[in-house]
């Protein structure tokens, strides 16, 4: 009775999960030999600028196996945390990351090792190099970039670097997993939230990051991981997100909202408010923009794409549909699925104490922004949508 069901489920079984396996096991026994032989260095793990749940995880998980073989490793980067979600990560899970500040030692650490980038998304590469401290290792799931020369690499294309590290410690050979220990509790949690957070919550996983999540949650706690993806919504956020859920403007499945006026502080909601306009029925694609003042005094126009739309190329949307700056860097770009752009306004800079002024040059931007973005999305009538005073 059951006979042909098995027939059917072993055609079905994917092939290629335990070669996937038995290599991240090998890559697990070349970094235990290497890591081997370096008891009592201090590692530097560098992360992106602006570090994400997947790197974050990562970064942790290599402190943890670092330790393991009489290590010490500080987890690095050059930019900012700022969006709620990786906040609430860092302080959930006592993660202590550091932030390069102008003046700080590098010489003091014997190698470094690059974690869901090959250096070429961070700042601290130039400082590494500068100091003269040696790449150990790139673990990496991007496409391969050449720009760093370690000895140990392993860039391969899974969904998530957290992937990686979830199979090294699946293999046993780098730490010993234990079901009680808190420490063990903690990153195995953070390696789910990397795996949820860098697949969209697994609409985007494949099966390494099923079974990579399959091995974690032997080992999370699932009322650590609610906290980190409950974050609550600042005041500014929802004031930002109810700014742009009155101004946008909706043509041909494309919605489109200029918030007006924020503080550098609140420029991560600008992404949350275009997550939120895409939730609403018939739209596929959202921009939405905000005119950020920044610390010292310089001003420019921050912009976040989402769509669910398969067939557009975010990238090359943004770059036709913004051009690039006067030394030839285009002002926007992006993956699949998202993107971002900033405009830096240049001259036109300053005055914030004269109101009527600020309003004009908002008024300004708002209306040649939306011109172009419904320009590019093929929008027939711009008047309407922009205001029919505009030349
Ligand atoms: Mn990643």
């Amino acid at each position: 009775m059951s006979q042909p069901v098995e027939a059917a489920a072993q055609t079905l079984a994917p092939p290629a999960g335990e070669p996937r396996l038995a290599e991240s096991a090998a890559r697990a026994a070349e970094l235990a030999r290497l890591l081997g032989g370096r008891r009592g260095e201090r590692h530097l793990v560098a992360l992106q600028d602006f570090p994400d749940p997947d790197a974050l995880s990562g970064g942790m998980a290599y402190r943890e196996i670092a330790r393991g073989f009489g290590i010490e490793a500080d987890i690095m980067y050059d930019g900012q945390i700022s969006h709620p979600e990786n906040l609430a990560l860092v302080n959930l899970l006592e993660l202590s990351v550091l932030r390069f500040e102008e003046g700080m030692e590098l010489e003091g650490y014997s190698a470094a090792v690059f974690i869901d980038n090959q250096g070429t998304t961070t700042h601290l590469t130039e400082r590494l190099a500068a100091a003269g401290v040696p790449t150990l290792a790139v673990i990496d799931h991007h496409d391969p970039q050449d720009a760093l020369d370690p000895i140990f690499s392993d860039v391969r294309p899974v969904a998530a670097a957290a992937t990686l590290l979830a199979e090294y410690l699946e293999s046993g050979v780098l730490l010993t997993m234990e079901p009680a220990n808190e420490t063990h509790e903690r990153l195995a949690t953070a390696l789910m939230h990397g795996l949820h957070s860098e697949t969209d919550g697994f609409v985007h996983a494949r099966p390494p990051e099923y079974s990579a999540a399959a091995y974690l949650s032997r080992y999370m706690d699932s009322d650590l991981l609610e906290r980190v993806l409950c974050v609550q919504k600042s005041h500014a956020t929802l004031r930002i997100i109810e700014e742009a859920l009155r101004s946008r403007v909706v043509r041909n499945g494309f919605s489109v909202a200029g918030v007006g006026f924020l503080r550098i502080a609140d420029r991560d909601a600008i992404p949350q408010a275009a997550d939120f306009l895409l939730s609403e029925e018939n739209v596929h694609t959202v921009v939405v923009y905000g005119l950020l003042d920044d610390e010292d005094g310089r001003e420019v126009i921050s912009g976040s794409l989402r769509t669910n739309k398969t067939t557009l190329g975010v990238d090359r949307f943004l770059k036709d549909c913004l051009g690039s700056d006067p030394r030839g860097r285009p002002y926007g770009g992006g993956r699949a699925r998202a993107g971002g752009f900033e405009i830096d306004i240049g001259f036109l800079t300053g005055d914030s104490e004269d109101r009527e002024q600020q309003r004009l040059k908002w008024a300004l931007f708002d209306r040649r922004i939306r011109r172009k973005i419904f320009e590019a999305a093929g929008v027939e009538d711009l008047d309407e949508v922009c205001g029919a005073d505009e030349g």
